[in-house]
Order: C-alpha cells, then structure tokens, then sequence
C-alpha cells in the first residue's frame, strides 16, 4: 500500500463539493450513492445513521507516524456525508480512550498497515482496501453504464485488486488479471478459474474497461489506451500519464481517499 504524503490530502475536504459534482457528472452517481451502493445500503439507512452515529478520528503514531492532514481529510469527508466528526486531541490508545469517551461510535484509525473504520456498537469493522475496491468498482459500474457481461482488466493482485474482482463478479462482470509478479501471477493461473493476461500494452489495448489497484503511476498513455477506455484508478500515484489523463479525464476516476472512506462508513453503519 503506498502510504499517502501531505499533498496528496491536504486540500480534499475542501474540495468535497465539487469533487463530488466531478464524480456524480461522469458516473451519474453521487460520493454517496456510490458508497451506499458498494456497501449494499439505502442512503435513508445512511442519513439515519448521520443522526445516531458520532464519528471519532484517532492519530496513530505508529509507523512512519501522523500524516499531516490526514485525519482532517477523513473527518471532512465523514462530515460530508451528514455525520458529526471529531479529530480527537490525543493520539493513539489515549486518543481512542477520548474518542469513545466523548460519544464516538464510529471510529476511524489507520496505521502503516492497515486503516479501518470500527462500529462500537455492533463490532462491524470496514477496512480500506476492501471499501476501496467495492467503492471503485461501483463508480466504475456507473461510469459504464452497468458492467454485467463487461470484460474487465484488472491490474494488480493485490488486496485491492483481488476484492474488486470478488465484487466485479457479484456484479456479473467478467474479470481479468494482470499481475508483474510471476509467482503471484502463476498461482492464480494455476490455482483460480481467472482468466490471467500477461502482456500489459496488448491487454490495455484490448480492454476498453480497466482497474488500476497498482502503486506503479504514470505507466500508461495515450497510446497505450482502448479509444474508448473507461478506468477506475484507485491506484496512488494515478497510473495514467499526464498527457493521457488530459485526454480520458472525463472517464477517469481517481482519488486518494474519498471513495474509500465514504464506503468504510457506509460499510460500518450496516444494513438498514
Ligand atoms: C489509507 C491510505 C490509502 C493509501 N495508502 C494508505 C496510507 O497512506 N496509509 C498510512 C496511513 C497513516 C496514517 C497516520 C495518521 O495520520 O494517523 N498513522
């Protein structure tokens, strides 16, 4: 997982509002249709839950430490999304202590390895690589108008890649993988009923539906495209050249962490 800079986050919360209008113009979906769609509930269940839920964010020091910004992005989207959210004064288990303690039931902690969301409630835990790839998968089913029946290239078998897979499926898509490592990419030859690519510029020519879930970045241009290419690019930094997203950008969805946390929140509140 490439572990995000300051850069990277420091100005999402302020650029939800048109961040979202971007996304729900090329998709037809909203930041939480798209989340409520990929978690499998209503938007009612949702703003419901806006209304009973406080969120609580915690700084984790652990690792390589805070990121600057960070926990202001993830509670600007929370609140976003209707939720009351508080970045907690203290840090680490101190911090969670204080989070649950001033109301927080749900909460949200990343460190190095791993960034969850955790309801306190009912014990529902959302991680972000499974909320990113359901997250991304629905705005790209959006963006395609339905991807049932759809062939989809699917670059990475990471834990991103694979749970998009899982979910494409769900959705009646048709996966493929590319995978670089040749021991990854063997097992799942070997061991799954995946169709596996093995050559990146004729599979991205050939597939004019793409999920990018590797941390590689500006490894794909113009050339390299199906003219009629609609990608999912979860995948930080983006994938696409400069010159290539300037020229597919109204098919392009990329972000650092809206999709994903939008979905974690989603994720937690449950079925209603
Ligand atoms: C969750 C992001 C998505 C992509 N990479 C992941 C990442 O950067 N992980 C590290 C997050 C560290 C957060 C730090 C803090 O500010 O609390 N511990």
């Amino acid at each position: 997982m490439t572990r995000l800079l300051q850069s990277d986050v420091e100005s999402i919360a302020e650029e939800l509002a048109h961040y979202d209008e971007e996304l729900a113009g090329k998709t037809g979906l909203t930041l939480r249709q798209i989340a409520c769609c990929a978690a499998g509930i209503s938007e009612e269940c949702l703003m419901r839950a806006a209304c009973s839920m406080p969120v609580a964010v915690i700084p984790v020091t652990a690792g390589q430490g805070v990121i600057p910004c960070f926990a202001q992005a993830v509670k600007g989207i929370v609140r976003y999304l209707g939720f009351d959210a508080t970045i907690t004064g203290s840090s680490d288990v101190t911090g969670l202590a204080e989070g649950v303690s001033q109301g927080g039931r749900i909460l949200f902690l990343a460190d190095d390895r791993k960034f969850i969301a955790l309801n306190i409630l009912s014990g529902v835990v959302a991680d972000n690589n499974e909320a990113t790839a359901r997250g991304f998968v629905a705005a790209l089913n959006g963006l395609a108008g339905g991807l049932g029946e759809k062939d989809v290239l699917v670059l990475g078998a990471g834990p991103v890649g694979m749970a998009a897979i899982s979910y494409l499926r769900a959705l009646d898509a048709r996966p493929v993988v590319l995978e670089t490592d040749p021991i990854k990419s063997r097992f799942l030859e070997a061991n799954s009923t995946l169709h596996v690519e093995h050559r990146l510029r004729p599979a991205l020519a050939n597939y004019r539906y793409v999920f990018d879930a590797t941390p590689q970045g500006n490894f794909i241009g113009i050339d390299d495209l199906h003219p009629e290419a609609s990608l999912a690019m979860p995948g930080m930094p983006l994938g696409l050249t400069k010159e290539a997203f300037a020229v597919f950008q109204d098919r392009v969805i990329h972000d650092p962490l809206q999709i994903g946390v939008a979905t974690m929140l989603a994720m937690v509140v449950g079925i209603g």
